[in-house]
């Protein structure tokens, strides 16, 4: 197990990780209420209990858990599962889901009152119900650290400036990078800085 809350700890905040290569799950929200779980990147875990049921982040226990700006490549497990013993309210937005192989679920959920938004499910798509508004699937275009670059989709219902804007709970990103650079707020945990050449240059002599 990566990073896990237990029962009784309300308000957990889990942040600016990076969480792989774990024998069971990246990150298991197994109770409290009210946790939020941002800019983390999660990748290749349950090494040894690839049990294609859970995934990389895991709702279990927790009450209304918000889960905001995550970046997870799965490869034999679901990106996201949310057990049915997870209580009524999750928030899923700007979180880029990879799916690696093919075959397995963004989000796999057996809870109630689950809503995404503003996610990149490049590779897959989800199973049970959940309200689900302005996602896209697009491949990210992130290099080998799961950062944007340059090739990455710009603009509204794209990956890049397309998130929406959740100053209200952070405003950097894991880098502390501040959020948003350019227009509008990337999807995943990474803001992609590009410096732009000057356009004032004069020749005075
Ligand atoms: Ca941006």
């Amino acid at each position: 197990m990566g990073i896990q809350i237990s029962t009784n700890s309300d308000s957990s905040l889990v942040y600016n990780n990076i969480v792989y290569n774990q024998g069971y799950y990246g990150i298991n929200i197994y109770g409290g209420a009210n946790s939020i779980v941002f800019n983390n990147v999660v990748f290749g875990n349950l090494t040894t209990w690839a049990d294609s049921s859970y995934g990389e982040i895991v709702v279990q226990n927790g009450a209304t858990t918000y889960l905001y700006n995550n970046s997870i490549k799965s490869a034999s497990v679901n990106g996201i599962y949310i057990d049915s013993s997870a209580g009524s309210g999750v928030g899923i937005k700007n979180n880029i889901v990879y799916d690696q192989v093919g075959g397995y679920y963004a989000i796999k959920n057996e809870g109630s009152g689950v809503t995404a938004q503003f996610n990149d499910f490049y590779g897959s798509t989800s199973y049970g119900s959940a309200t689900q508004d302005q996602n896209i699937n697009e491949n990210p275009e992130w290099d080998a650290n799961y950062r944007l670059t340059s090739s990455s989709s710009q603009g509204s219902g794209h990956v890049r400036d397309g998130g929406v804007d959740l100053s209200a709970t952070f405003t950097t990103d894991k880098n502390g990078i501040i959020r948003p650079q350019g227009p509008g707020w990337d999807m995943g945990a990474y803001e992609l800085t590009l410096i732009s050449p000057p356009t004032n240059l004069r020749i005075i002599q």
